[in-house]
């Protein structure tokens, strides 16, 4: 963990480092991930199964490739009564908090007369890759499905590994709920291939979301044109701003909850009270000694956790729009001024009462947000990724009329006369008809 005083001459370039300190280690496997996908766009099923069969430990053939409908009400079978009740609780508020984000479609008639507007329809087909073994998150799969669902995309295909042919009920009972009923025991590279290119047994479809490994990532990057992806995930952050009001295990739990994601996972506390920051990291060091999944959480916050110490909350803002976090926790008595100042986050946990786990669950926004600082550019998942725009314009004789000319100016100048012609000649006809009356 690294400690940082905004006060301090070597400052500047200790912040640098601390930017930069995750960006070297992707591994790279683009390789053997162009091979795959060849191999399942050439072989389609034959090359499928052989993969899954190799990386998996499977023993599936085409036939047994889709998950059926018995097989995923067994799994729900095993998913107790209370879980499924804290999956519906955070299902709901996801669809709630998505059908609201939907947006209208746009149509007016401006001064010249002409009617202009966008009309948003949903995608036809979308896959959604779930991660299998111990990252499968059954909260992603409602993170990713449900918008999609909302959005009105026709068709949900969805790809998870089963690794030694282990099914995780609470990922199939995520699936049935948010309405996904097509559903496939494959993963890696090679099930992005299959919805990208599709397969005898696995259409084709539009745009593949989800996260995934380093091959998996590294297959969206390389089927990207042919199907549209969503971005491509790095490991998580979170940012906490905290005041000297807070109580100290929980700001380090905050921090951990983040850490135990991922040794690549980055945690940083920005705080004016240096008597919290000694808390807090005293905190941590306690909850460390515990908490199940120390190692992982141990590494990260060793590696890339950091302490930073400010004059004051605006000097914290402006820190969080530089990093851009994925995530950022106001934990402040007086969350508002800052919460106006930020402008670079994936999503924003206002007051101590609402810590990023909610959001991770059960609050309702998407928990899949832009990572590694491209919150400066992009935006977490929403189900604008799943429709898009389609643009019109309606021209009546007098509009054509007002805004024609100039077309045909433009289209003389780029040199592109059945551009130009393409519109004089109905000026022409109009003006021949206006005579004529
Ligand atoms: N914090 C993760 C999402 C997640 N947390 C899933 C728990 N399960 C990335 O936003
Ligand atoms: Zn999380």
């Amino acid at each position: 963990m690294k400690r940082l005083d905004t006060t301090q001459p070597d400052f500047r370039s200790e912040f640098a480092g601390l930017l930069a300190d995750r960006d070297s280690d992707t591994a790279r496997v683009d390789g053997p991930v162009t091979e795959i996908l060849a191999a399942v766009r050439t072989r389609g099923d034959d090359a499928l199964c052989e993969f899954t069969n190799r990386f998996d430990r499977a023993n599936v053939t085409p036939a047994t490739l889709k998950i059926t409908p018995e097989e995923v009400e067994a799994a729900c079978r095993q998913v107790s009564a209370g879980l499924l009740d804290a999956l519906e609780t955070a299902a709901t508020r996801i669809e709630s908090f998505h059908r609201a984000q939907m947006p209208t479609d746009m149509r007016y008639v401006d001064d010249a007369g002409v009617t202009l507007g966008m009309r948003w329809t949903a995608l036809d087909s979308v896959g959604l890759y779930v991660p299998g073994g111990k990252a499968a998150y059954p909260s992603s799969v409602l993170m990713n499905a449900i918008p999609a669902h909302v959005a009105g995309v026709g068709r949900i295909a969805m790809c998870v590994p089963t690794p030694d042919g282990t099914l995780n009920p609470l990922v199939l009972a995520a699936a049935r709920r948010a309405g996904v009923t097509e559903i496939y025991r494959v993963g890696g590279a090679q099930a992005v291939g299959a919805m990208a290119y599709g397969t005898a047994t696995i259409a084709p479809v539009d745009r593949v979301v989800g996260p995934g490994n380093a091959y998996v990532a590294e297959a969206k990057r390389q089927v990207f044109g042919t199907v549209g992806i969503d971005s491509i995930a790095g490991p998580s952050e979170v940012v906490v701003v905290a005041d000297g009001n807070n109580d100290p295990r929980a700001i380090a739990l905050d921090l951990l909850a983040q850490a135990e994601h991922d040794p690549m996972a980055q945690s940083i506390l920005i705080t004016p009270d240096t008597g919290m920051a000694a808390e807090v990291e005293q905190a941590v060091a306690t909850e460390l000694e515990t908490l199940p999944r120390a190692e992982i959480a141990r590494t990260s916050w060793d590696a890339h956790g950091a302490i930073i110490t400010v004059r004051d909350l605006n000097e914290a803002a402006d820190l969080v729009n530089t990093i851009a976090p994925e995530h950022l926790e106001l934990m402040i008595d007086d969350p508002a001024p800052v919460f106006r100042r930020v402008r670079h986050a994936g999503a924003i946990f206002v007051g101590r009462y609402c810590p990023e786990a909610i959001g991770d669950y059960v609050g309702g926004p998407n928990h899949v947000l832009p990572t590694s600082r491209t919150a400066r550019f992009s935006s977490g998942l929403s189900v604008y990724d799943f429709i898009k725009r389609t643009t019109f314009i309606e021209a009546q004789p007098e509009s054509l009329r007002k805004i024609g000319p100039a077309a045909v100016s433009l289209a003389e100048a780029e040199g592109l006369d059945a551009h130009a012609l393409s519109v004089s000649v109905r000026l022409a006809d109009l003006d021949r008809a206006h005579k004529e009356t």
